[in-house]
């Protein structure tokens, strides 16, 4: 949109004015703020109504992305920079005497997720947005987000995250969109004397279901779509009839905190009703809306694709066959036709225990009718099938099975297509994890390889490389953002090389003072920034990571003389609170930190910064800095991983086992501008066959490596005794489950590799360079395009390749 300088700033002092009846040198910085969104939502409100009234009037179809986390990350900058008001802004404040990066930090970030899902789903909104696409986000307001992360004693503690506490400037909550969702209570189909069977309830347990949306600012293209939040509250008829404080407490429960586990996900109620309940809000708000609209709800398919991410909404399948039947009575051969051409589902891990499962009495207790829809998909889906596959393989992959209800595999029943998220990821799929069902439904697989978007993660994360690219190849790659690629021509200009090396300088000393000031570690920016930021979990291996410091610190104390290029380790990374084994690794990181970052031996050679409470914003400060991205999960276990590309986009390099995209990277970018290393997934999968992997043997056989594992238990590293026996146990009592002894060697060679390469700047930055040029074909908008085209059957902008 168009809008001057001057004009932006009577806007701002007149919102200040409004808000506060008070001059701007009276206002803090977050009213600053809140006076701003105010502005924007202002400046985006005209865009917003014309894109929901073009939607409506075009009738086009829209996609509605149905996620248990959305982790959207501060929307100011962002809202600002799609609007293309970024520089208007900046400079408007400027002249007020104020700093827009100062003002646009006090935004509180919301904490709605847990890692990668969350943030993918930020991520695909925003390029939906971009591209122009009738794309909708459905999902669950809660209350408190994900804990906020300390430190105390070196020990994880968690506390609310109390993000709402101040309000939301950007949410609009809409009462008059509520909806009801039922749980418990007694059902029955009672006769109709057209013969038709209704669908009878007596005691429920009702809950109000009220919307909040967020407006989705597209690239400059004047498109603004929706996230629609859920909040649970006691329904209006509560007033006539009364309400006990239990029963609130229970309603209040249902979008009070968002479950901090990402890939455990413990059978528990509360988490069956927060799936269940935006899952039917959002079934029955787009049912409304078409109902209302096409009288009746024959052409849904045409009009509607719903998409369910990762197994949490899954109840979107039996929930609309019960709206189409019960409500818009529809045979269950049209209803589960309908059903099957709108729903597509996206697979993010094979971790075992992520696969969702709930005990058949529980859900039957608390979800009757969606139990009676489930219990007749099992029912035709087994009659379908047997004949064709057999009892066997049929009893293996029925939605109700060992008493349990399967939600993985309701999923792929009730969907048309069903993509795991990285080549690799997408093939274990179908060799493994689902196996038996890719053999009922081969058809449905495929493979959506994850995206991020460039716009957070370069144009606002990165100013200073953003400019310089605009400055060597024009700002088209903004859009396009495959169109880095022809940064390649430019290998070989010194003076470039010279200028990335200092755009990563800026970025890395902004990200060290944050950690002086957080953590009163001073680092080098000389330094290799070597980086690790991801959700805390045992197959990630942040304890390979830690046997690389640990052996970094022993060769500077033996051999103080040898010059190595410092180092300075960045962890950041959450620990879900019931997982033990994850928050002693927090623990040995902190301990290692305190003797590595005081050992007078070390100096500044050596330095371990682990940043408490990762997330969006942090990642957005600690991504430009880094030079190392550690991508070392045990092959076959990362679906995907996302950060190795965010990293990637902005020149680091990635040290990583052939695992999720990472194997996509180091083909993107080519094998020399990587340092791959450690078993292929078809080793472990070998290893697991022939049941022959015996860590002590690595123990064993190498000296170094016995003696870094020993640190865990000598005392070397003081404050550990119970964690550093816990972990040495867990490697040689319990053989290692993750393989992290078997890909020690070769992860060391590489990290040796890194020290001698980093030393020739030129040869580095040429690296970074491949990694940003080649980063294109990771961005979010090319894999929202590849949904569309193949899934969703929606229309969108046309990128280059
Ligand atoms: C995560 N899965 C995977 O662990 C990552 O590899 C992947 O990049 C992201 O999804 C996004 O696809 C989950 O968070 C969950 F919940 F499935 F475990």
């Amino acid at each position: 949109m168009k809008l001057t300088q001057a004009q932006f700033k009577q806007d701002f002092l007149a919102e200040i004015k409004t808000l506060y009846a008070t001059d701007l040198s009276d206002t803090s910085k977050f009213g600053q703020f809140l006076a701003l969104g105010h502005l924007v939502r202002r400046y985006d409100g005209p865009n917003w109504t014309h894109t929901s009234d073009q939607y409506r009037e075009q009738d086009r179809k829209q996609v509605y992305y149905f996620s248990i986390e959305f982790l959207p990350g501060r929307l100011l900058k962002s809202n600002l920079l799609n609007l293309g008001l970024l520089d208007t802004v900046r400079q408007g404040l400027k002249d007020l005497g104020l700093d827009f990066d100062e003002i646009s930090t006090a935004e509180p970030d919301p904490g709605l997720g847990n890692g990668g899902l969350g943030r993918l789903a930020a991520c695909y909104m925003d390029s939906m947005a971009s591209l122009g696409i009738a794309g909708n986000g459905n999902g669950i307001r809660y209350r408190y987000g994900l804990f906020k992360q300390v430190f105390m004693d070196g020990y994880q503690v968690e506390l609310p995250d109390d993000w709402l506490r101040n309000g939301n400037v950007w949410e609009i909550r809409r009462e008059n969109k509520a909806c009801l969702v039922r749980f418990g209570g007694n059902v029955w189909m009672a006769p109709q004397p057209d013969g038709s069977l209704k669908a009878m309830y007596e005691n429920t347990d009702d809950v109000w279901a009220v919307p909040y949306d967020t407006g989705l600012v597209g690239y400059r293209n004047d498109v603004t779509n929706t996230l629609r939040l859920w909040s649970a509250e006691l329904p209006p008829s509560a007033d006539k009839t009364g309400f006990s404080q239990a029963r609130r407490d229970r309603i209040d429960e249902i979008t009070q905190v968002l479950y901090p586990d990402d890939s455990n996900s413990a059978g528990q109620a509360l988490r069956l009703r927060q799936e269940y309940f935006f899952s039917s809000a959002g079934v029955q708000s787009i049912v409304r809306h078409y109902g209302l609209r096409h009288q009746g709800v024959k052409a849904l398919a045409k009009k509607v694709a719903i998409h369910i991410n990762d197994t949490h909404p899954t109840l979107v399948i039996p929930e609309l066959m019960r709206l189409l039947m019960d409500e818009h009575h529809c045979s269950w051969e049209v209803a589960w036709a309908l059903t099957t051409q709108v729903m597509s589902y996206t697979n993010h891990t094979i971790m075992q225990e992520a696969l969702e499962t709930w005990p058949i009495d529980m859900f039957k207790g608390l979800l009757p009718r969606i139990y009676q829809i489930v219990v007749e998909i099992d029912r035709r889906y087994r009659e379908a099938q047997t004949p064709i596959f057999g009892e066997d393989l049929v009893n293996r992959t029925a939605p109700l099975g060992n008493g349990q209800v399967r939600m993985a595999f309701l999923a792929v029943i009730g969907s048309h297509s069903v993509n795991g998220v990285a080549p690799l990821h997408t093939q274990l799929l179908k060799e493994d994890v689902l196996r038996d069902l890719y053999q009922v439904y081969p058809e449905r697989f495929n493979n959506k390889t994850n995206g991020i978007a460039t716009r957070r993660w370069q144009q606002l994360a990165n100013e200073p490389l953003s400019s310089l690219i605009d400055s060597k190849i024009g700002p088209t790659w903004r859009r396009q953002p495959n169109q880095l690629k022809t940064l390649t021509a430019y290998q070989s200009d010194a003076k470039f090389l010279k200028q990335l090396t200092a755009v990563k300088t800026t970025n890395k000393a902004a990200l060290g003072a944050y950690i002086k000031s957080e953590l009163g570690i001073t680092v080098r920016t000389d330094a290799i920034f070597d980086v690790q930021i991801k959700r805390l979990h045992a197959y990630k291996r942040q304890l390979l990571h830690v046997f690389e410091i640990i052996r970094e610190y022993l060769a500077i104390k033996d051999e103080p003389k040898t010059v190595t290029p410092p180092r300075v380790h960045i962890f950041g990374a959450k620990a879900a609170p019931s997982y033990h084994y994850a928050k002693s690794i927090i623990k040995l990181i902190n301990a290692l930190a305190d003797l590595v970052n005081h050992d007078p031996a070390i100096g500044d050679r050596l330095k371990v910064a682990f940043i408490p409470n990762y997330g969006v914003s942090l990642g957005e400060l600690i991504i430009p800095a880094a030079d190392v991205s550690e991508q070392i999960s045990t092959a076959s276990k990362e679906a995907s991983g996302t950060s190795n590309m965010k990293l990637m986009a902005n020149g680091a390099v990635s040290l990583a086992t052939l695992d999720g995209a990472n194997i996509d990277i180091i083909e993107a970018a080519g094998e020399v501008n990587e340092y791959s290393f450690g078993l292929t997934a078809k080793a472990v999968y070998g290893y697991y066959e022939r049941g022959d992997y015996h860590a002590a043997d690595f123990y064993k056989s190498n000296p170094e490596l016995k003696r870094v594992l020993d640190t865990l238990i000598d005392g070397t590293i003081p404050g550990i005794s119970t964690e550093g026996q816990e972990i040495y146990d867990s490697l040689l009592r319990y053989n290692d489950e993750f393989f992290v002894l078997a890909d020690y060697e070769s992860y060391v060679q590489q990290q040796k590799q890194i020290s001698h390469d980093f030393q020739n700047q030129k040869l580095w930055q040429q690296k970074a360079l491949a990694n940003i040029a080649a980063s294109g074909v990771f961005s979010a908008d090319l894999a929202v395009a590849r949904y569309s085209d193949d899934i969703w059957q929606v229309p969108h902008t046309k990128l280059l390749n």
